[in-house]
């Protein structure tokens, strides 16, 4: 499954045997790049960067190291390779054979489910196009970009999908998917938490811990999908992804690793002191991580949700790891679900599996956020502090699902809206926890440098100094 390169529009889909096709994408390209140099990372386009790009699909060649400039990168279309004995794996038609084509039926609500996911991907890069001027060193900068080509990379395989088998509407979706920006008041992103500034490298790390992750557990929702073509697209950008969770977690540990050093050098856990060393206090840390992990908690949709019920049956969208459940039918199941009782309090209800999945979905996505805590926590109590990092509650903060504008503690206790106002100044970053951390955000780009809020990494990319010249700034 070698990628052709030689086409303008590299790609291991043979995109070269179907003509119309090719010309559809050869006239989306210009649009897609001329929306790069407009949202993409500000003023560090004619910088050579030293990126990877997939050459082929399989382990051997999908991580190629060199020096790119970005609007050169080339974007383009890597499924996995195809298994002609792929059976449906759940829902309705369990056991069935997967779908080549897009059944009639199920048409809009597919189209519906790939724009979705599209929309996230370039929202994301514009989300972050002016970090690369505060970025901590060239070894984040580079991390940064890495992330931002591959994110414009998903865009283009949804792309691919929604041109191949959606025809005029596909076509009229993609141009759509350039059209909305991320924060626009009148074309905003579809998905909350992609309209959410980033302003700052600490929000960095935590949407890509948080926010990635929820990417990693819906990809792995839709590479389970009867629709082969998605199911395989998916499958390779999840090998791509995981490196975007890799910047979030190890750019966590550095942020906290630098402030427990500040901590033990001053002898303190106060965090006005640990603010004027110049590190990030904790408690502030601990607000960065519940903003982003609640506001991820949403992209999962609500608790009992019967599009995911329909999805389900349907065979269009799985769970992750679907392999691991005994039952690929759950029709017979029930799923107990803890729902706001509507009179300040809380109730617990037994709800059909399919009408849970969302649910079920999110609930591993937390035990897989657990882990990284778990790893900052020890960083802390090794130094011999008494703080911990933790998640809140599933139902703190929440705008989408049952516990939408329900007022709770982080631990989700319900509270009156009064309460909740009082207390979220010390739950949630304020503005002044905001001004503060967007004062540390000096941009360092000079050669082994590093910037004092944060350690530097445990080892560089592909076997490189961490002091390598990632970037190449002109
Ligand atoms: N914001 O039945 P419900 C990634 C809408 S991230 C705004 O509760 P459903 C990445 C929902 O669309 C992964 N609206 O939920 C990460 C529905 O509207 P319609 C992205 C929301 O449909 C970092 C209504 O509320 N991929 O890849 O079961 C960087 C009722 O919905 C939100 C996907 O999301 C929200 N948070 O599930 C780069 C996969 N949540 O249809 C990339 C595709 C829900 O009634 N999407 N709504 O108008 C899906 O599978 C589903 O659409 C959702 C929602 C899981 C998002």
């Amino acid at each position: 499954m070698s990628i052709n390169y030689q086409d303008r529009i590299p790609n291991n889909v043979d995109l070269g045997s179907n003509r119309i096709l090719q010309r559809a994408l050869e006239h989306w390209q210009p649009e897609f790049l001329k929306w790069w140099e407009e949202l993409g990372p500000k003023n560090f386009q004619v910088a050579d960067v030293y990126l990877r790009t997939a050459t082929s699909v399989d382990a051997k060649g999908w991580a190629t190291y060199g020096y790119v400039r970005m609007p050169e990168y080339r974007w383009g279309i890597f499924l996995n390779e195809r298994d002609p004995n792929r059976r449906i794996g759940f829902g309705d038609n369990f056991g069935q054979e997967v779908w080549q084509q897009v059944p009639g039926e199920y048409r809009a609500t597919l189209r519906r489910l790939i724009v979705t996911q599209g929309d996230t991907e370039p929202a994301s890069v514009e989300q972050q196009r002016m970090l690369g001027h505060t970025a901590p060193s060239l070894y984040d900068l580079r991390n940064l970009f890495q992330v931002n080509v591959e994110e414009g990379r998903h865009l283009w395989a949804m792309v691919y999908l929604l041109h191949a088998y959606f025809g005029r509407d596909g076509r009229e979706e993609a141009e759509e998917l350039l059209e909305r920006h991320s924060g626009d008041a009148d074309k905003p992103r579809i998905l909350g938490t992609f309209n959410e500034p980033i302003r700052d490298w600490l929000s960095f790390f935590m949407f890509t811990y948080f926010t990635d992750r929820d990417g990693k557990f819906q990809l792995k929702s839709l590479a389970e999908s009867s629709f082969d073509p998605l199911a395989r697209t998916c499958q390779f950008m999840l090998t791509e992804e995981a490196h975007h969770m890799f910047v979030g977690d190890t750019g966590i540990t550095r942020a906290v690793k630098r402030t427990v050093e500040v901590m033990k050098e001053l002898n303190t856990e106060d965090p006005q002191a640990i603010r004027n060393a110049g590190a990030i206090d904790l408690p502030t840390i601990q607000k960065y991580l519940t903003f982003w992990f609640t506001s991820s908690l949403d992209l999962f949709g609500s608790e009992t949700s019967s599009n995911a019920a329909s999805y389900f049956a349907n065979g269009l969208k799985g769970r992750p790891d679907e392999a691991q459940y005994e039952d690929h039918v759950a029709i017979d199941q029930v799923y107990e679900v803890q729902l706001p009782d509507g009179a300040g309090g809380t109730k617990s209800e037994q709800i059909p599996m399919r009408n849970a999945m969302n649910e079920v979905t999110r609930s591993s996505y937390v035990r897989d956020c657990e882990i990284g805590v778990k790893r900052w926590n020890r960083l802390i109590e090794k130094a011999g502090l008494s703080f911990r990092l933790s998640l809140p509650s599933t139902r703190f903060r929440r705008n989408i699902g049952n516990w939408a504008g329900v007022p709770t503690t982080p631990e989700g206790v319900p509270i009156t809206a009064e309460q909740f106002a009082a207390g979220e100044r010390g739950w949630l970053p304020s503005e002044s926890d905001q001004a503060f951390v967007l004062s540390l955000m000096q941009g360092v780009h000079q050669q082994g440098k590093m910037a004092a809020w944060i350690a530097p990494p445990e080892r560089g990319i592909n076997n490189n100094p961490v002091d390598y010249e990632y970037v190449k700034l002109h």
